[in-house]
């Protein structure tokens, strides 16, 4: 185990036991704030019986390079080593990335305790890059790669923690067990056009393109949600991402973890406006994929992992009568705020969420 794994696993045995069970009182369906704002995952869990199933739209938008925590043009790109050794510098420069992730989900509570969830994610992503000559400096031209497919399915469960209050803060705590199944391509290719200005094709795209990890993901999370105070409404998450193993490939992207917490303030009967703030930490990727070879940053092993914090702002709607009653829509922008990436890594700049929920 990395030291990330032993302190999330430290974290998550030492905290459990610290809030007995108890039945958990999931909060009334009709509140726009009870749930989460729609980026968070396993932010709620629901009463016997109760069904829920939900579509989530992001639209991730990157768009040019950083080293470090500072912004890097293209000539300071191609002096960087090329960890594939031929040719010995970086010739290829990403510009911008589009991510594109349409995500499916059911949840089902077979009691008050346990809440069953399965979600299963399609993925879109397209880049754009700059190549250059192996001799000189030249733009030799742009070329966009794209992939397109199923993503990594996950299933879990949501178990009632129990009440917990921290002064002000009184509400409930559930831990989240799931597993991601790797049922995204790891072989994605696309046509690209190399330093030596030849369009090929059938070359396997970089890490950053592929669909899923090819990893059994281990992904828990503690949740605490605090119970409706008024119009306020607070909540807070710590989540981890394990890889169990290397892929088929031979690597594993690195674990992650992260924290968020969020503020909501209810509207009208029928809408809250949401803050949220999230921090996480990637470990780099291990191994590596010897198909992948292309001269870009994208392609390099040591380029992968890293600090990142988002801030965002968004709104929950729920219809409260009529055929609208219990459906619910929710939107939320994240810009990102801070960013460290190990090597040179694209810059995150602002990704869109959109969602449709609807329990019975
Ligand atoms: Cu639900």
């Amino acid at each position: 185990m990395t030291y990330l794994q032993k302190i999330g696993l430290g974290a998550w045995l030492l905290l459990g036991p610290a809030f007995p069970p108890a039945l958990a009182d999931a909060a009334s369906a009709t509140r726009p704030d009870s749930h989460a704002p729609i980026g968070v995952m396993g932010d709620h869990r629901h009463k016997t019986g109760e069904w829920m199933i939900s579509l989530r739209h992001m639209d991730m938008l990157m768009e040019g390079n950083l080293k470090g925590t500072r912004s890097i043009d293209d000539a300071q790109v191609l002096q960087l080593p090329n960890q594939h050794g031929s040719p010995a510098q970086l010739r290829v420069v990403p510009q911008t990335m589009d991510m594109k992730m349409t995500m499916l989900g059911a949840m089902y509570a077979p009691n008050d305790d346990i809440t069953f969830l399965a979600m299963t994610m399609h993925h879109e992503t397209s880049m754009r890059l700059n190549t250059y000559g192996t001799m000189s400096q030249a733009l030799l031209g742009s070329f966009t790669s794209q992939s397109e497919g199923l993503g990594d399915t996950t299933l879990g469960a949501l178990l009632a923690g129990g009440e917990a209050s921290l002064g002000a803060f009184t509400g409930t705590w559930h831990y989240g067990l799931a597993l991601s199944i790797p049922t995204g391509s790891i072989q994605q290719t696309g046509r690209v056009l190399t330093p030596m200005n030849m369009q090929v094709s059938g070359k396997r795209l970089p890490y950053p393109m592929q669909l899923g990890s090819g990893t059994y993901d281990f992904k828990p999370t503690l949740t605490f949600t605090h119970g409706a105070h008024g119009d306020w409404r607070y909540g807070g998450q710590i989540a981890g991402v394990v890889r169990l193993g290397d892929n088929s490939q031979g690597y594993s992207l690195g674990d992650k973890a992260s924290v968020q917490g969020w503020v909501s303030r209810r509207l009208a009967a029928f809408v809250s406006a949401s803050a949220r703030v999230e921090a996480s930490y990637q470990d780099r990727l291990r191994g590596g994929d010897r198909a992948i070879t292309l001269p870009v940053p994208t392609a390099q092993t040591d380029f992968t992992g890293g600090e990142l914090a988002n801030l965002s702002v968004g709104f929950n709607f729920v219809g409260q009568r009529g055929i609208w009653a219990g459906h619910r829509l929710a939107l939320e922008w994240t810009s990102a705020i801070h960013q460290k990436a190990n090597g040179v890594q694209m810059q995150h700049q602002d990704t869109l969420t959109l969602g449709y929920q609807k329990a019975w």
